[in-house]
């Protein structure tokens, strides 16, 4: 590194070190026992159509074909919103997550699969690459890449442990530039995807008044206000979903 560019950096961390207050982290949160929590079941729905992009395909022909389908909105005969992620915005405490349980990202059929996936920080994610071609899947949090890793031989598989909250930006590097997928990163267990039925459970919640969200990545996002009752279940329906000017960055600001 230039001596100068050591030196004004070595500076900066010096006066943040001196003048820094002690870190709260926006996304603080603490385990507590839920003896008697709440439920909240989400119903997402969207006024519109099922839309499917297809994308030209100009690299690994052989093995991807020429083109690639995207479910760009994944919609039920009622507009029952698919692959819409809904997650509790301010909660502050509640039950431990489980970070046992393992979380896939595959490379299969030149696709990500899945496109959309939430997860628990301090889970791991195994990076899969199925296909007898290179793939090299890059994670980026804004601007900020969160990991990316070449997967060269079929059946590879690299894992990747979730060490901050974020809505993360996947895509190849390996010049297939149709493959996306989305994976939003929470330090609390309240979060899911919504299934074909456009509906997601969040379970053992502590009583107290919430902002729910959902998030989808072309149709941007909702937010409400719950109210959740001891041993009750609670329900809440989505059907207003706004495109922000930019949906990464209110995302990425929510937590
Ligand atoms: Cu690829």
């Amino acid at each position: 590194m230039h001596p100068m560019r050591t030196r004004f950096a070595g500076a900066l961390s010096a006066l943040g070190f001196l003048f820094a207050p002690v870190p709260v982290p926006a996304h603080a949160y603490t385990v507590v026992p839920v003896p008697n929590g709440g439920q909240l079941t989400i119903q997402v729905v969207h006024a519109g159509k099922p839309v499917v992009v297809t994308e030209p395909v100009d690299r690994d022909q052989a093995f991807c074909g020429t083109e690639i389908k995207e479910q760009a909105v994944k919609l039920g005969s009622k507009g029952q919103l698919a692959d819409a992620i809904v997650y509790l915005a301010d909660v502050a405490r509640g039950k431990a997550p489980d970070t046992t349980a393992v979380a896939r990202l595959d490379n299969r059929g030149c696709q990500f699969v899945p496109r959309i996936q939430t997860v628990t920080v301090g889970q791991t994610i195994q990076i899969v690459n199925s296909d007898p071609i290179l793939h090299s899947t890059h994670a980026k949090d804004g601007n900020r890449t969160v990991f990316n890793l070449a997967l060269p031989t079929e059946g590879q598989t690299i894992p990747k442990k979730v060490r901050a909250p974020g809505l993360m930006h996947v895509r190849c590097d390996a010049g297939h530039t149709w493959m996306n997928a989305w994976i939003d990163a929470f330090p609390h267990p309240y979060h899911a995807v919504t299934d074909q039925d456009g509906q997601a459970t969040l379970t053992a919640i502590p009583p107290g008044s919430y902002q729910v969200a959902v998030w989808h990545e072309t149709l941007g996002k909702e937010t409400k206000t719950v109210t959740i009752k001891a041993g009750e279940t609670a329900s809440v329906r989505f059907d207003h979903l706004t495109a922000a000017s930019d949906t990464t960055a209110s995302q990425g600001t929510s937590r």
